[in-house]
């Protein structure tokens, strides 16, 4: 039977494991990559394994995220980071030369191969057949130490693109459509990969759009096949000799198929506060908008800035609005400037920020109260802006250019026709700001640069065999890691310092939450579905780790964080029967019993809630490995029990 390129792609870096759907398999990972919110953790953690020299055949350490310099944290983030990468063998992008996932597809990325990065966004480079996916900082290092890399085979969905987009609709559309059918939770535990005669009418930027925002689907990654239009993308970045072609067997068998014609699609918005609660812009109507930002790894690519600069030109931006517009990468950036499209963004009245993620995650642009703001970014969870009333709707970079101009939210097709948008034969190359490691004779005497901000790992020990401790927290559905551990430019300077980020822990949902858990010693938190989507940060497993949370009992989990729990040494449990979930309230006496012998011996643990006078079973739905882990108190002791 034919294969789907992931699957291709997966069975070609098995190690471990069978391919057979629900089981876990191991994967040798070609490539990592980390940015600056997690990059501290995942180095002071590579650090502690005690490896000299990265063993992938390519590591990336990007500075995008804490850019925003209002103390000397970040400032001493960039530069441990930076020393680490020299002795370590990986090559260091530097503050200001653009956004992880930008330029990993412009500069690194290559087909076929696999990648994982300490951020959700990873599947980016999916956009030119690679297998990229997201995962916790800790993972990441392990994978830098030559480990491998452990998922649960997924399903494959099959997205058949035909036609082709209408002028002014976009590839924010496409994802958008897909989010719509699927939701949030629609992807855990699948890949999404598009084939079809409408592939052959999307650029590279188009499909690493969508193959970006299919972390909003909970997706393990998303693929798009390599074929003659990655191979001119390639080629422009001088980087031909990386390219092959990939496509799935004409005969591949997806779990799903989902149709989409491409020329039936019109623009559309994720509305507040979900990506999944998309509307077409003209059921929204013309409501006024405050602010409009573009930009983010989703939509900064030269292909979206020559657009959006086209219907900026002449124009001025609306009395009422602000627009920020963050190009993506150096690159994009450098080549708006030699053609133009900067000069008319400027003219338009445009604040052009730097090159990095901004106010994607809060560093800065936050709306006025009740602000409404049209982005094109991927995630409009609630308070991520850094405005708790502001409303926030997902668009088109080609939305959110037009609307700026005209005040309201607005349909861009009423521009008329549409010019043909094309990438350049030859993209601008200058890798000046990516620092090469220093070489294997130098490395000694690299010296790495500590400010006093870092802090380690928390302390960990193995499972305990009785854990008897109140529940802390009880909170609904699709929480996100936003809500467990906020971003934003106050909070993420902290995020080497784990016992200052801690105070933070939950506080969007209940502000007495820190002081609460801590006082109590040992606590378990409830949750509802589809607990912990969003961003990779392990700092949602390591705030409540150091806040002496032992267990998460939920209806369902997302898989990065249900993963970055097993690794923090917390028991990631769901209900065996969802009705529990309303019977064990907060403050509630949690008693579990001959615990490690129960993780030993099956997946399902006997709770019983003093409180209510109930026993309740839990489902530990982990492989042995995690059980492994768990027992020896996270992954790190694991690993370092395991090389040593
Ligand atoms: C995000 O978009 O939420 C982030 C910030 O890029 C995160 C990583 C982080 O929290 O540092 C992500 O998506 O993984
Ligand atoms: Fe940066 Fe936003 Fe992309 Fe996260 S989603 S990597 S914060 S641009």
């Amino acid at each position: 039977m034919g294969k789907t390129l992931a699957q291709k792609i997966l069975d070609a870096h098995i190690v471990e494991g069978q391919p057979i759907c629900g089981s876990e398999i191991a994967l040798k990972i070609d490539q990592t990559l980390t940015q600056d919110a997690t990059g501290t953790m995942a180095y002071l953690e590579f650090e502690s394994m005690g490896i000299p020299r990265v063993k992938t055949e390519r590591s990336v350490a990007y500075i995008d995220h804490n850019t925003l310099q209002s103390g000397f944290e970040n400032a001493d983030d960039h530069r441990f980071i930076g020393s680490v990468a020299k002795k370590h063998g990986i090559y260091f992008s530097r503050p200001g030369n653009g956004i992880c996932h930008q330029v990993h597809l412009e500069r690194f990325g290559i087909p076929g191969k696999t990648l994982i990065g300490s951020d959700s966004h990873t599947p980016t480079c999916g956009g030119i057949g690679m297998l990229a996916i997201g995962a916790g900082g800790l993972d990441v290092a392990v994978a830098m130490g030559g480990g491998a890399y452990y998922i649960t085979y997924p399903e494959i969905v099959g997205v058949r693109l035909t036609g082709k987009l209408s002028p002014w609709v976009a590839a924010k559309d496409v994802i958008l459509e897909v989010l719509r059918i699927l939701s949030v939770k629609g992807g855990v535990g699948r890949i999404i990969e598009y084939f079809g005669d409408g592939v052959a009418t999307l650029s590279v930027p188009e499909r690493a759009t969508i193959t970006n925002m299919g972390a909003e689907l909970g997706a393990t990654t998303s693929i798009f096949p390599s074929d003659e239009t990655t191979h001119a993308f390639m080629k422009a970045q001088q980087r031909e000799a990386d390219w092959t072609p990939l496509a799935a067997d004409p005969d591949a068998k997806y779990d799903r198929i989902i149709d989409i014609d491409l020329s039936k699609l019109v623009p559309m918005a994720a509305c507040p506060h979900s990506p999944d609660n998309v509307k077409t812009v003209s059921d929204i109507g013309k409501i006024k908008i405050d602010q409009v930002c573009i930009g983010s790894c989703t939509n900064s690519s030269l292909l979206d800035m020559l657009k959006v600069a086209y219907i900026l030109e002449g124009k001025t931006v609306h009395p009422d609005v602000s627009l920020a517009i963050a190009p993506g990468s150096k690159q994009v950036l450098n080549m708006i400037s030699k053609n133009g499209a900067l000069a008319k963004m400027i003219d338009s009245g445009a604040r052009i920020l730097e090159s990095a993620c901004g106010p994607c995650i809060g560093m800065g642009q936050s709306p006025n109260s009740a602000g409404i703001s049209l982005r094109t970014f991927n995630r409009n969870f609630e308070g991520r802006s850094g405005t708790k009333d502001a409303q926030i709707y997902l668009v088109s970079p080609e939305v959110a250019a037009y609307s700026a101009i005209v005040g309201y939210l607005a349909d861009p097709r009423e521009l008329g026709e549409m010019p043909e948008f094309k990438l350049p034969e030859v993209f601008d190359i200058n890798d000046n700001m990516i620092t090469l490691p220093a070489s294997e004779t130098d490395a000694g005497s690299v010296e790495i640069l500590r400010g006093p901000n870092i802090k380690p790992y928390p302390k960990t020990s193995p499972l305990e065999d009785k854990i008897t401790c109140k529940c802390s927290l009880k909170v609904g559905d699709n929480i996100t890691t936003d809500h467990i551990m906020p971003a934003g430019a106050k909070i993420l300077p902290l995020r080497s310092n784990i016992p200052e980020i801690s105070k933070h822990c939950f506080t969007v949902c209940d502000a007495d939450f820190p002081s609460r858990a801590k006082a109590l010693g040992q606590s378990i938190i409830i949750g509802g579905a589809n607990y912990g989507q969003g961003s990779s940060r392990e700092h949602a497993a390591l705030a409540p780790l150091h806040l002496g949370v032992k267990a998460v009992i939920t209806k369902s989990f997302a898989r990065i964080h249900k993963a970055n729990l097993v690794n923090a040494g917390i028991l990631p449990l769901t209900f065996e029967n969802e009705e529990d979930y309303e019977r064990v309230l907060m403050g509630d006496e949690l008693v579990i019993e001959d615990l490690r012998a129960q993780v030993k011996n099956g997946n399902i643990i006997k709770i019983t809630d003093k409180t209510a006078g109930i026993e309740f079973n839990a489902v530990l739905d982990v492989s042995d490995r995690q059980k492994d882990i768990l027992l020896c108190g996270g992954l790190l002791d694991y690993t370092k029990h395991h090389l040593g």
